[in-house]
């Protein structure tokens, strides 16, 4: 992969979204010691003499390694790998109706948001395209102070009580002796905990299905998992789900793309979004919800709302679009920003409350616990990135790496030498003022018995979703439990498929080589049509790329004639050739972006051959373009150009091929649609088989 650019550091964006942060560029003054004192040298150590001892007297030397060797913070314990962007929330004002959030409430409200996304189970070194849940976190600075919606790519949970989330997570976390597999959930200790728990199962179909392989964060759904409560200016309250619908519609990887990538490029997503903003290509996603009444039950159509590991299908409650993230701005400093950004699911505005809900109930112990011990004290809302863009006149002092001076003598209430400031918000003032809600019941630890169906919305979304998402899920199941060594464990996971769907058990048994148990699935089992991710009409394909292979007699002007029409769909045309350099001299000069030795297919949405370009049998170039057409990419090439793609065997007029004699309009709008489509699915079963 190349290298991502240097960012600019011409003109420095403030680090944070304050602007207020301690800004220190390598700007060109003098270099000098923590404490402002200049030095002449920072390669030499102070010796007795060139070849003596280093002196301790080498204040220098000690300041420079003691800091090295403190320069990392324990990393996350779940949420490791994450990159993420700075951008914009705008509402629509459409919730006004259900909450009194101001960033919400008010049309054209525009809010600075920072979004961190992340796998769970990798090291912050690990690859960014492994099959796992992705985390999608989003910061929003509201007027009324922060509300953090800490959520994921998936609609449901491993586990209905947060008392269990250790339990999961050092069940996927590598085994404990050798620490491996990294970034894995194919291993007997991860399937051991999800076939002994059930619960996890409908959580565990999303994983093994191709929403556990994003394509890259733009084309990414995002959920808020849990029911919230919503509180309407006059009181009201309405249950709701938060969604994140994607602009570019909700594409993924195929398994084989994911793979090479994590060899390849294991910073595929995360420079993918760095690489698209930097361009002018933002990632945009539209914020919805579905809103069902409050009326004492928390429950919905039959579905417990405080039941995590249930989604309400759309069918049912429709996403009502209420605003939109634009995400628009890299981070100035990964450490600062990224790193340090702490999201606790209790950073909650007036009008958005929680609910009973056991796992969310846990999670807002646990935000505000962790970044105790990864960020060194109880002043981590003090960091650039933390600081609220509300005003702060809280009466929290001193503490491990404080850094605010505060002033007055007197901050406890009420006092009276402070002219009795802070005072308290009441609700007229917009205060957080909790709905007052029952709350009765005995001492218990149990679940009520509505959490006890784990099979019927498993096989809901198994049964939702085509075929050849189906079939990947088999594929994936067959997968990870191939790397599973205790027979027992695969025969008991079997035996919880069995319960799932009788056609999905016998096919993972059969890859498995082992008898399909016989299981009760549901009967009755209504499907949601919305949990799949396979579109029949072209969407969007602003930020895709496409690869054009060409050589210097090629049809250099064709392929300007292509990036014309390719830009104006906010694609980018990126020429790849045998060697580096540049293909001709005169106004259509092309320059070479990847050779065949330095490109691999997963880096483009499309390949094309350039006409004119001389048929070539390089093992590399035939290894592109066969990967792209196995992955059922769109591929295609003008006028002679064809010949290239025979050589490879890609067949000629099959779904998502495009050629004709020149690159002009129906030849890219032609193209665009097969893009637009995302993949070639009806080329699938000819090309792919069972590889991926
Ligand atoms: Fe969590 C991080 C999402 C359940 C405990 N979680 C974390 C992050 C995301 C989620 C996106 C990364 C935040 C960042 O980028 O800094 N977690 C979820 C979702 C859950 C969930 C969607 C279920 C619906 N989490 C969950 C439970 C617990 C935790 C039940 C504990 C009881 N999660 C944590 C944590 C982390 C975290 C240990 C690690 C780093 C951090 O919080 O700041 O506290």
């Amino acid at each position: 992969m190349p290298p991502t650019p240097r960012p600019d550091q011409s003109s420095p964006a403030p680090v944070g979204p304050t602007g207020s942060a301690d800004t220190r560029a390598q700007d060109g003054t003098f270099l000098t010691t923590a404490q402002g004192v200049r030095m002449p040298d920072t390669h030499h150590s102070l010796k007795a003499g060139d070849r003596g001892p280093t002196l301790l007297e080498d204040f220098y030397l000690r300041e420079k390694i003691t800091h090295f060797d403190h320069e990392r913070i324990p990393e996350r314990v779940v949420h490791a790998r994450g990159a993420a962007a700075h951008g914009t929330f705008e509402s629509y004002g459409s919730a006004k109706s259900v909450t009194k959030a101001g960033f919400l409430a008010e049309k054209g409200k525009k809010t600075d948001v920072f979004v961190r996304f992340s796998t769970v189970l990798g090291s912050r070194g690990s690859a960014d395209t492994v099959r796992d849940t992705r985390g999608f976190a989003v910061k929003f600075y509201t007027d009324e102070g922060t509300f953090d919606l800490v959520g994921n790519n998936m609609p449901v949970f491993f586990i209905q009580d947060g008392i269990k989330f250790p339990d999961i997570i050092h069940a996927g976390k590598p085994q404990p002796d050798i620490e491996l597999p990294q970034a894995q959930s194919a291993h007997d200790s991860f399937w051991d905990f999800v076939s002994l728990h059930t619960e996890a199962t409908h959580h565990v179909l999303w994983n093994m299905s191709d929403r556990g392989i994003p394509r890259s964060y733009r084309t990414m759904e995002g959920f808020g998992v849990h029911t919230f409560r919503l509180v309407a200016e006059n009181g009201d309250t309405s249950l709701v789900k938060f969604h994140w619908k994607p602009v570019a519609g909700v594409h993924s990887l195929v398994w084989e793309e994911a793979q090479i990538a994590a060899g390849v490029d294991p910073d595929f997503h995360r420079r993918d979004m760095a690489d698209g903003i930097k361009a002018g290509a933002p990632l945009e996603y539209e914020f919805g919800i579905q809103v069902m009444p409050d009326d004492g039950t928390d429950t919905f159509e039959g579905i417990d709302l405080l039941d995590p590991t249930k989604l309400v299908p759309e069918e049912l409650a429709p996403v009502q679009p209420i605003g939109k993230l634009t995400l628009n701005a890299n981070p100035t400093n990964y450490f600062a920003e990224t790193e340090q950004v702490a999201f606790h699911t209790g950073h909650l505005v007036p009008g958005i409350e929680v609910t009973n809900d056991p796992l969310m109930q846990a999670r807002l112990f646990s935000y505000l616990d962790t970044q105790l011990t990864r960020l060194g004290g109880p002043n981590f809302a003090q960091l650039p990135i933390n600081r609220p863009h509300a005003p702060v006149n809280d009466m929290f002092r001193d503490g491990m790496h404080q850094t605010a001076v505060h002033t007055g003598v007197a901050p406890y209430r009420d006092n009276s030498l402070d002219e009795g400031e802070p005072v308290d918000a009441d609700a007229s003032d917009r205060g957080y003022v909790q709905t007052p809600r029952p709350i009765e019941g005995k001492a218990v630890r149990a679940n009520p018995a509505s959490f006890d169906d784990h099979f019927t919305q498993s096989a809901m979304f198994y049964r939702s979703l085509s075929s050849i998402e189906q079939d990947h899920i088999v594929e994936a199941f067959t997968f990870e439990l191939g790397k599973v060594f205790e027979q027992a464990i695969k025969e008991r996971e079997l035996a919880v498929l069995a319960n799932v769907d009788a056609d999905l058990c016998s096919r993972v048994a059969a890859g498995l080589g082992l008898p399909a148990p016989t299981g009760t699935p549901p009967t009755d089992v209504v499907t949601s049509p919305a949990l799949s991710q396979v579109v029949t009409t072209p969407g969007p394909i602003d930020g895709r790329k496409i690869g054009v292979i060409a050589d210097a007699d090629s049809d250099l002007a064709g392929i300007d004639t292509l990036r014309t029409a390719a830009e104006s769909r906010g694609v980018t045309v990126h020429v790849i050739a045998a060697t580096g350099g540049f293909l001709g001299d005169g106004p259509n000069r092309q320059v070479v972006e990847r050779t065949f030795l330095t490109v691999r297919s997963i880096e483009f949405d499309a390949f094309v051959v350039a006409g004119g370009t001389a048929p070539s049998n390089d093992i590399k170039l035939v290894l592109l373009l066969q990967e792209a057409f196995r992955h059922c990419k769109a591929v295609g090439a003008w006028g002679d150009g064809v010949a290239t793609l025979e050589a490879a065997g890609v067949t000629d007029g099959g779904p998502g091929v495009v050629t004709e004699d020149s690159p002009g309009d129906s030849f890219g709008d032609a193209l665009f649609d097969a893009m637009g489509l995302h993949r070639a699915w009806d080329r699938a079963a000819a090309v792919m088989g069972s590889e991926v």
